[in-house]
Parts: structure tokens; sequence; C-alpha cells
């Protein structure tokens, strides 16, 4: 597999300790490759296959095992609550779990990593052959949608990384992100599996964590913003990463404090990039390039990108036009699981994807990322959640008339979820009991960090909650 091609060049040169290494458990590049190709023998043929992606080295060896076997790989949340996984689990249609998962309501066979486990007795129906993995990611309204990611994107995204980071075996990539997303899985683990250079997964992305990889030799880090800003907090932690060779900051925007801060305690001008589960990455500065605080940078190798205005016509690229980001190539998913209403309506007629990203676009093709153009997408500690999905659970609770969910800005985790509710005539809610019954039935990064009671929401003429004058008022009141 492409994808794998350094892992597996690696595992041909026999006695390669420490390729792999998640907390404190270690795999040579052999012993990974060995341990995913005892599973995949059993799974080979089954359409796709659940995977309990929590921090350890079980979840990398399924995901291998996955590839190995041309079986689309489902990463679901370890924190996922009942309502959430199941709509994932019917969704992608999968048919087994993959390792160890602690739920008993999957309602499917399970397939132990152990090399003596039984094999899968799968269906024949096979319509993913192209897909590598699907991700699932929140919309502005319903449940998330699955992302059907073939392995040509994924290369071509860290392929385009690789040169605009100079990014070689020589590297030893370490972070602590989660594995059920692009940034962690895609970028953290695979790239390193394509590039062939060691990786070390911190299980958490603590201040802690990272410095005791850099005391290890790592000399690459990924991070989202608020792991960037919980490292400038720790300023010992910070300087420990002084040796490294890159820093990288993605999924939502670098503060332009935190990008000086890390600067001065790293000695590294941090690198960012940009992307979505949609698409990858697909934009990013070059360590030989301009690191401009406060912007993305430029479209990777086999990228294009162009802004639309309000009125549908497309914009200068002058720094000062804000536009709808539009973007296309290689790393460009092929749309979502079972949805091709979905799919259509995130391209445009000429085959661009629209990402919702609000973006000024200098002449000199420097990117600057300035907001989304919808309320209903929140970015919370780089996580994405849909709006929708959250009042939709707030709106099961007895005593709940009506629910607005917003995203405020907040210093440590981008936007911050809170919860605006109006009670029944008779009803009484009290906000734990809001944010734990979120927090229990998705994930718990999507509850809400604040709940707030109040006799009516904002509407326009038309009816409509003004979310935008909700999240101000709030904003303003902090
Ligand atoms: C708190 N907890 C609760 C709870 N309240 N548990 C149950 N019920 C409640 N009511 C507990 C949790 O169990 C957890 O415990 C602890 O609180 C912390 O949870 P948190 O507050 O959600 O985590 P936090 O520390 O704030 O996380 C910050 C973070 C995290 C930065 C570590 O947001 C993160 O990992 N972000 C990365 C997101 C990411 O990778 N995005 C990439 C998307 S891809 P315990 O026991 O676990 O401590 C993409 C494309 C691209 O965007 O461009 O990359
Ligand atoms: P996700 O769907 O989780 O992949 O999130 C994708 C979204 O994250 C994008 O549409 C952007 O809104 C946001 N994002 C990713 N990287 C950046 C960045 N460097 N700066 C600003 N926003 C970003």
């Amino acid at each position: 597999m492409d994808i794998l091609k350094g892992l597996l060049g690696r595992a041909g040169n026999h006695g390669d300790e420490g390729f792999l290494t998640v907390g404190e458990v270690s795999l040579s590049a052999t012993q990974l490759i060995e341990r995913a190709d005892a599973v995949a023998s059993r799974i080979r043929g089954a359409r796709a296959v659940g995977i309990c992606a929590n921090s350890s080295a079980d979840t990398v060896v399924s995901i291998v095992a996955a590839l190995r076997a041309g079986v689309a790989a489902v990463p679901i949340a370890a924190d996922s609550g009942p309502a959430e996984r199941a709509h994932v689990l019917c969704d992608s249609s999968a048919e087994a779990m993959l390792g160890d998962h602690p739920w008993d309501d999957v309602g499917i066979e399970s397939v132990s990593l152990d090399a003596t486990g039984s094999s899968l007795a799968h269906s024949t129906q096979h319509d993913l052959d192209d897909v590598a993995l699907i991700m699932y990611t929140s919309g502005t309204t319903g449940a998330p949608k699955g992302v059907l990611i073939p392995e040509r994107a994924m290369v071509a995204c860290v392929d385009g990384l690789a040169d605009a980071w100079q990014w070689t075996p020589e590297d030893h990539l370490a972070h602590g992100l989660p594995l059920f997303h692009v940034h962690g899985l895609v970028l953290g683990m695979l790239g390193s599996f394509r590039h062939g250079n060691p990786v070390t997964h911190t299980e958490r992305p603590t201040p802690e964590g990272y410095a005791h990889a850099a005391s290890k030799g790592a000399s690459l880090f990924f991070g989202v913003p608020t792991v960037w800003s919980r490292v400038c907090a720790e300023p010992t932690a910070a300087r420990a990463l002084a040796g490294a060779r890159a820093i990288v900051s993605g999924s939502a925007a670098l503060p332009v404090s935190v990008f000086h801060e890390l600067e001065s305690l790293t000695g590294l001008t941090p690198l960012e990039r940009y992307g979505m589960t949609e698409t990858m990455i697909t934009i990013s500065t070059r360590l030989d390039g301009d690191q401009r605080p406060g912007h993305v940078g430029l479209p990777l190798k086999g990228v294009e990108t162009r802004l639309r205005g309000d009125d549908g016509e497309l914009l200068e690229h002058d720094g000062v036009a804000i536009g709808t980001l539009e973007v296309r190539g290689t790393t460009v998913a092929s749309g979502y699981l079972g949805r091709p209403d979905a799919t259509a309506d995130a391209m445009t007629s000429d085959g661009w994807f629209i990402t919702g990203d609000s973006a000024v676009i200098g002449a000199d093709g420097m990117h600057r990322i300035v907001g989304r153009t919808s309320v209903d997408i929140i970015k919370s500690g780089g996580y994405k959640v849909g709006a929708g999905e959250v009042e939709a659970s707030i709106a099961e609770l007895p005593g709940v008339a009506e629910v607005a969910v917003v995203g405020v800005a907040d210093p440590d985790l981008g936007q911050r979820i809170e919860a605006v509710i109006v009670v029944d005539a008779q009803g009484s809610i009290k906000e734990a009991d809001v944010i734990d019954h979120v927090a229990n039935q998705l994930s718990i990064h999507k509850r809400p960090r604040r709940v707030h009671i109040v006799d009516e929401l904002p509407r326009n003429a038309l009816g409509k909650v003004q979310k935008a004058q909700l999240r101000s008022r709030l904003e303003e009141a902090q």
C-alpha cells in the first residue's frame, strides 16, 4: 500500500526498534506489520470494520490491519455516546468491531487482535473498494456524515506536507491527538508510515508529554492551537522543545499571541496548516517560505484554491476581498457515504469543494482564514461540533421548550460550546444535568461548557433564531 510505503521499507530492515511508541508500548516496524497482517488475513473481504479509536498501539495495529486487508476502517471516538456510535455503525454498515472495545451495545461481532482469534464470517457486499477510511464529521444540522477517504487523497496530502515541511525519514514525530480524526490519524500516524519516520504518541497532548517526547529525541511536533497555548502556559515544557526541527499547528486558528509566545519560548517559528476532513490538508506555510502569524500559507502541491463572494462571483486575490474558500485537487475525498445530496451540495458544478470557511488570499498567494460562513459549525479545542447535533440532544430533555447552541470565543478552546435554553412553563432544568446528558449521549467534547436559561431566544421577523446576535451577547457578557 502506498500510504504504508515507509513503514514497509522500515519493516524490511529488521532491528528497527521503537518505530511506533504509544505511551509505554513500543513496537518495531516489523512487529507492527506482523501484528497487523495476522489480523488482516482474518477480515479480508469485509466491507468495513469499526475501531474503538482510543490512544493505544492496538488502535494503530487495527488501522494498519484494515488498510492491509483493503477493508474500510471506521475509527470511532472511545468516549462516543450510545446514540452516536449506533449512528456511525449503522450508517457505515460496519460488519465487525476490530480489536477490543468496552461497548455492549454495538450488535456486531468482534474480531480480536490476538493472533489465534477467529476469522470474520463476512458478507459479500463490497461497494467500498477504494475507500481506506470512513471518518465521521459534523454538519450544521443532523447526524454526522461519513467522509469516504481514499488512499490517494491521504498520499497526496502527506506528500504535499513533506514537500512544504521537508518531512523525511530522519524526523521523529510526536503528538498526542485523537486517532479518530485526520490530524492525529492521517497526518500523525499514516504520514509517518508513508515517510518512514518513527512516531511517538503521547496518549494525551499534554505539555509534559510533549516535553518528555522531546527528551527522547522527537524532532517534529503536531498540535491543535489549544495544545500550543497550554504548552506556552508551562514554559519549562515549552523550552524543552527548543531542540526540535519544527512545530506545526492546525485544525483551528492559531492565535497570533500564541504564535509569538511559542516562537520566543522554543526559538522555532510555528508552521501552520489548514484543512478539513473532506479535503485533507490543502494549505500550509512552508519551512523554506514565509511563516507569517495569522496566515495558513500556500496551497500544497496538486491543490488549487479560489474565493467566491456572496454574489456568486469569483473574487480577486488581493489580500482584502473576503469570500468562501473553494479547493480542488487530489487530496479531496470521494464524498459522503450514502449522501449524494450532501456530496452534490458541497461541490460546485465545475468540481471544486466548497469549504464553508471565509478566507482572504493575498496577491502573493498567502491565505488567511477569517471565520466560518455558518455560526452552526463550532470549533472547540480543534474538534468540529455541529450546533444542530447538540441542540437535538438537549431537546430530548424533559422541560426544554427551545434551545440554541453557539460557539463563544474562548482563550483556551478557541470556541466554547454554550447552550441557551427556554424552559417549559412548568419545567425546571439544572445546568449540570444538561452538560452530563450531552456528555453521555454524544462524545464528551461536544458537551456545553455553560448553560443559560432565558425567557426567549432572539428571533428575526421570520422567526429564525439570531445566533450571531446571541453569540455576540454572550461574548459581551463574559
Ligand atoms: C468533564 N469530563 C467529563 C464531563 N466533564 N466527562 C463526562 N461528563 C462530563 N460532564 C472529563 C472528560 O472525561 C475528560 O476526562 C476531561 O473531562 C477532559 O475533557 P475535555 O474538557 O473535553 O478535554 P480538554 O482537556 O479540554 O481537551 C483539550 C484537548 C482536546 C486539546 C486535549 O480538545 C483535543 O484533543 N483536541 C484535538 C482535536 C483534534 O484532533 N481535532 C482534529 C480534527 S481534524 P479524562 O479522564 O479523559 O481526562 C481537522 C482537520 C485539520 O480539524 O485541519 O486538522
Ligand atoms: P474538521 O471537519 O474537523 O476537519 O475541521 C475542519 C475545519 O477546521 C475547517 O473547515 C476550518 O474551519 C478549521 N481549520 C482547520 N485548520 C485551520 C487553521 N489552520 N486555521 C483556521 N481554521 C482551521
